[in-house]
């Protein structure tokens, strides 16, 4: 059977990209009765600077999400990462079968890096903690947004590491990523970037949470071109074609008949007709958030009951890694 792992990082709201991108697949895997764990990765959202108390909030906020989304904890295991030592463990050993330059190539790094004067190691072997996360669980298949490809490279190639050196234990975990472009949401105000939460313009990113009037004045704003007609063309025109590929995916219609339907329309008006369909899907779901974060006694049952499920595959995962590995005394 598969065994499916992804996270999200609790550094604010589900967003857009995180949903279609990612927790929308995740819905329909365990709709369809898959072996599937969710964690709220909180370890990694403290690898670039972070507010306490804005993190604990957020924990709930994805929680109360997830949820939301159709995450349903009877069938998922869903739990918050920190809860479940074994993780940081398991990071640690692999960290030894980690090089320097592999993880200094890593897009993500590069490019997060950049944005603090001094880097924190967190932030550099961020991928290996990610890896562990995979690994703990022997997930055979990962579904995340096409942004992961060179994390689960690394889980992949961590993976048949320890399986040379130790003998065979881990599976090599298989990426599970929309194969077309669309599965890559951009941000509004820079259409050269991927939509995310710690975006500096809040202006780029429609949070699941937005108000319908948000989402009407982010989609206004949106950069386009000179151009006013409607068309699909991601390298020429990456704004207008991010817009087309939102509306594809949240009506559930082609590329081609969103387009063919926006024919007679110009930027502006087609920008109104994104937000009806942005607001119309995003509505029961937005309702369904309030309601699960009003009952934070719920969230709090919900998680440490994912924790004690987690824990027990990441603890008897550990006791095999030691063995393994000569740690400790028994065995
Ligand atoms: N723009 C995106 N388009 C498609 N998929 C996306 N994902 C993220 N952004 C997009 C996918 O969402 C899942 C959860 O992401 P994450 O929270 O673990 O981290 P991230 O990729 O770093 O996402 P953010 O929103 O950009 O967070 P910050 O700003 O905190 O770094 C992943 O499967 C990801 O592929």
């Amino acid at each position: 059977q598969k065994k499916i792992f992804s996270g999200i990082q609790p550094t604010g709201s589900m967003h857009l990209g995180n949903y279609l991108g990612a927790v929308r697949k995740w819905t329909e895997l365990q709709n369809k009765r898959e072996n599937i764990t969710i964690s709220i990765v909180d370890m990694h959202s403290i690898t670039m600077p972070h507010n306490p108390p804005a993190l604990r909030e957020n924990i709930f906020l994805m929680a109360a999400t997830l949820l939301a989304c159709g995450i349903d904890p009877s069938h998922t295991t869903l739990f918050v990462q920190s809860s479940v030592l074994e993780h940081s463990e398991l990071n640690w050993i692999l960290n030894s079968l980690t090089t320097m330059p592999r993880l200094a190539q890593l897009p993500q790094f590069k490019e997060k890096s950049r944005t603090v004067r001094d880097v924190p190691l967190g932030l550099f072997v961020y991928p290996v903690l990610q890896a562990a996360d995979i690994m703990l669980y022997k997930a055979t298949h990962v579904p995340v947004g096409a942004d992961q490809v060179q994390h689960i490279q690394l889980a992949q190639h961590l993976a048949r590491g320890f399986n040379t050196r130790y003998g065979d234990m881990f599976p090599i975990c298989n990426p599970l990523i929309e194969e077309n472009e669309g599965s890559r949401i951009l941000s509004l105000r820079e259409p050269s970037k991927k939509m995310s939460k710690s975006d500096l313009s809040p202006k780029g990113t429609i949070n699941l949470n937005d108000s319908p009037d948000q989402i009407t004045e982010k989609i206004k704003k949106a950069v386009t071109d000179f151009t006013s007609d409607i068309s699909y063309n991601p390298n020429a025109r990456p704004g207008v074609s991010n817009l087309v590929n939102i509306h594809a995916l949240v009506t559930g219609q082609s590329i081609e008949s969103v387009v063919e339907e926006a024919k007679q329309l110009d930027t502006a008006q087609y920008k109104e007709r994104v937000s009806e369909a942005v607001i119309e899907h995003l509505r029961p779901i937005r309702e369904l958030i309030n309601k699960h974060l009003s009952n934070r006694n719920e969230l709090i049952y919900i998680l440490e009951m994912g924790s004690e499920k987690a824990r027990k595959v990441a603890q008897a995962t550990m006791t095999e890694v030691k063995q393994r590995l000569g740690l400790g005394t028994v065995g």
